[in-house]
């Protein structure tokens, strides 16, 4: 094998390496579908998790508990204010009925950085996970030019 070749096939390694770390960046994302409960931990000072995506239309349940302190869950827009005591399970219910992107806020004085415990609730348009889809095409196109190059020694 050529050195130009293999290096060549450490590019498209490394391309692919690149689309995996981005794809399992976006999966730390809690997306919702059609009815699903997600289960979030609050605690000084964070939500986890701190991304909740759901599809308009969609109904979910969140469970909210808190770790530590009392901590607030506050989403701007969507009409919600509760409040989670530790070690109790809160759990509500909200149709997403609106597009855009909703602020979550801790609404209860938790600690010196509770101006900070915020998080975001994504509402979007459409029903498919577009990011994702177009995660899977690229690996699967990287990986076809990978074979390509491998295989036939065919020059792109
Ligand atoms: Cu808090």
């Amino acid at each position: 094998m050529s050195s130009s070749k293999s290096s060549k096939i450490f590019f498209y390694i490394l391309i692919l390496t690149l689309v995996f770390s981005g794809l399992s960046f976006y999966t730390n994302y809690a997306v919702a579908s059609n009815p699903k409960t997600i289960y979030v931990e609050l605690s000084q000072f964070k939500y986890n998790p701190g991304r909740i995506i759901v599809n308009k239309g969609d109904t979910v349940i969140l469970e909210l508990r808190s770790t530590d302190v009392t901590h607030g869950f506050y989403i701007d827009g969507y009409n919600i204010n509760v409040e989670a005591p530790p070690g109790e399970v809160v759990t509500i219910r909200i149709t997403a009925d609106m597009v855009g992107k909703f602020k979550i806020r801790c609404s209860v004085t938790c600690g010196p950085l509770h101006p900070f415990m915020v998080g975001d609730f994504l509402v979007e348009e459409n029903n498919v996970n577009t990011p994702f889809i177009v995660s899977i095409g690229l690996i699967l196109l990287f990986g076809i030019i990978t074979l390509i190059k491998v295989m036939g020694g065919v020059e792109i």
